[in-house]
């Protein structure tokens, strides 16, 4: 890149101003945007299977409707935020295909199962809360695609978190066995939550550089911390404990003292190697191969129609 288009650029950045597609842009910006875009799509959406998994099982017709209309949120997401990628000129099919043979990723959280109906509630509660403590900053981030796209989802992950808590609030305070169902749920979703923010900031190799471009407009530490403070409350609120016994709030910091997640098991996720990860990638490569022939007949139909007009 050119130094002085860099320091241009960066010139615009700090004064605030957003990028827009067509704008000049460093290589490295437009690399790490469709990373950190196309991996936070590719979350959406497989981050609708371990909720799909429980619609069928809902306990009543309206936890059932709630739960479905939540899920087609989760498909729009990914939508919008696929077309934020797209202006930065990657298609869709190939971000779809660099998930699927392992060259993106997706969220480590969507790589655990759901084994209960308690599990809708933390997943919401936590999964949902982790979710927008990480994007309410990046409605300001410095791509005007992705920052437009990030308003609308914070709206609606915000109902997400409130129907997960809601759940959480009648298990925990139903009958014996639903409030240890709700306890184990929070004791599998912890960890997997606080993963969620990414490696511990000395391992983050993308955040110094990230930040100084205002695509993150927080470090992963923060973030971390941040949802740790709000959620340990909510948690008491709840009368469920965290499973952390060394958990404790320090007076002096004015925040909570946590013991770290197994960052082994985070890396082994981020490898493939979590429990669900070969399952889901199977069930994705499966959708996006049944959908081969619309997506054919599609085009066939585009190229009818354009024939047609230059006939
Ligand atoms: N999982 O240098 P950093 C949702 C990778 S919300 C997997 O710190 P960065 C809503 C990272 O890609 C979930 N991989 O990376 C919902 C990099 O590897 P690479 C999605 C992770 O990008 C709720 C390497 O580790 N949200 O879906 C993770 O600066 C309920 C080094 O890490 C977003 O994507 C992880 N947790 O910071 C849906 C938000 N963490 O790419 C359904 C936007 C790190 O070089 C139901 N993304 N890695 O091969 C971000 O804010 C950032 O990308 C971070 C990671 C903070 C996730």
């Amino acid at each position: 890149d050119d130094p002085e288009k860099l320091a241009e650029f960066q010139a615009r950045i700090d004064a605030g101003e957003k990028i827009e597609p067509k704008d000049w842009m460093p290589v490295g910006y437009r690399k790490t945007l469709i990373r950190q875009i196309g991996q936070h799509a590719h979350s959406e959406i497989v981050g609708q299977l371990p909720e799909g998994n429980w619609i069928t099982r809902a306990p009543t017709l309206e936890r059932k409707a709630i739960l479905l209309a939540k899920v087609q949120d989760e498909a729009g997401h990914g939508l919008y935020l696929y077309c934020a990628a797209e202006t930065l000129g990657v298609s869709r099919d190939e971000l779809t295909e660099m998930l699927l043979d392992g060259r993106m990723k997706y969220s480590s959280i969507f790589a655990y199962p759901t084994l209960t109906w308690a599990d809708m509630g933390a997943v919401g509660w936590l999964v949902d809360g982790a979710a927008i403590m990480n994007q309410v900053p990046l409605q300001r981030t410095s791509f005007g695609p992705y920052a437009r796209a990030m308003v609308r989802i914070c709206k609606e992950e915000s109902f997400h978190q409130r129907q997960g808590f809601d759940i959480m609030r009648k298990m925990a305070g139903g009958t014996e066995a639903q409030k240890r169902m709700a306890q184990d749920a929070l004791n599998r979703f912890w960890y997997p939550s606080l993963m969620m923010f990414g490696p511990p900031d000395a391992d983050s190799v993308h955040s110094s550089q990230s930040m100084a471009w205002k695509i993150k407009m927080n470090t992963n530490d923060e973030l971390r911390q941040k949802f740790v403070d709000q959620t340990v409350p909510q948690a008491e609120f709840l009368g469920l404990s965290i499973p952390d016994p060394d958990l404790r709030w320090n007076e002096e910091t004015g925040h909570y003292d946590f013991t770290p997640p197994d960052w082994d098991e985070f890396f082994a996720v981020l490898k493939g190697n979590g429990p669900c990860s070969v399952d889901r990638i199977a069930t994705r490569r499966k959708a996006w191969d049944d959908g081969a022939w619309v997506r054919d007949g599609l085009m066939a139909h585009a190229a009818k129609k354009r024939a047609a007009r230059t006939a």
